[in-house]
């Protein structure tokens, strides 16, 4: 490998080493006491009109932007149709499936086909990822009509 090739290819691993290195870093951050996350709306059963507002509500534990390590607070993480089970030790993927709300929204109104679908609200520290133990909602079943 020639010397400018292996540079490059020390630059891209990088940032995935770094992504790596940051959970074990960050550590679990703890929940809040009595900690407890929950749909404000649609509940589970509704039938709903896309976008639908959705508005989360969290009591024992208060609400930060991503980056902000302030004790006892988090921001929320929106799970559609989320089938995997969460890891608790790495940080919340970001796709389509998993909806970071980093600068700390309390709700939000998202586009969904027509159809069956899963909701569930994770709590995530300042480094996305859950807390011991994780907060997390109960799974609601909705229906976009
Ligand atoms: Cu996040």
């Amino acid at each position: 490998m020639s010397q400018k090739l292996l540079r490059r290819s020390l630059l891209l691993a990088a940032p995935a080493l770094a992504a790596l290195a940051a959970p074990a870093l960050a550590g679990p951050t703890p929940a809040g006491k009595d900690a407890y996350l929950y749909f404000i709306t649609p509940h589970n059963g509704q039938k709903v009109r896309s976008p639908v507002l959705v508005i989360f509500g969290l009591r024992n534990m208060g609400v930060a932007p991503a980056g902000v390590k302030f004790p006892n607070t988090g921001h929320h993480h929106l799970f559609v149709d989320v089938t995997e089970p969460l890891d608790p030790n790495v940080p919340i993927p970001q796709d389509k499936k998993h909806l970071h709300f980093g600068a700390g929204q309390t709700q939000a109104r998202i586009e969904l086909p027509k159809g069956r679908h899963t909701l569930q609200l994770v709590l995530g520290d300042a480094d996305h990822i859950p807390f011991d133990p994780p907060v997390v909602s109960k799974i609601i079943h909705i229906t976009v009509i």
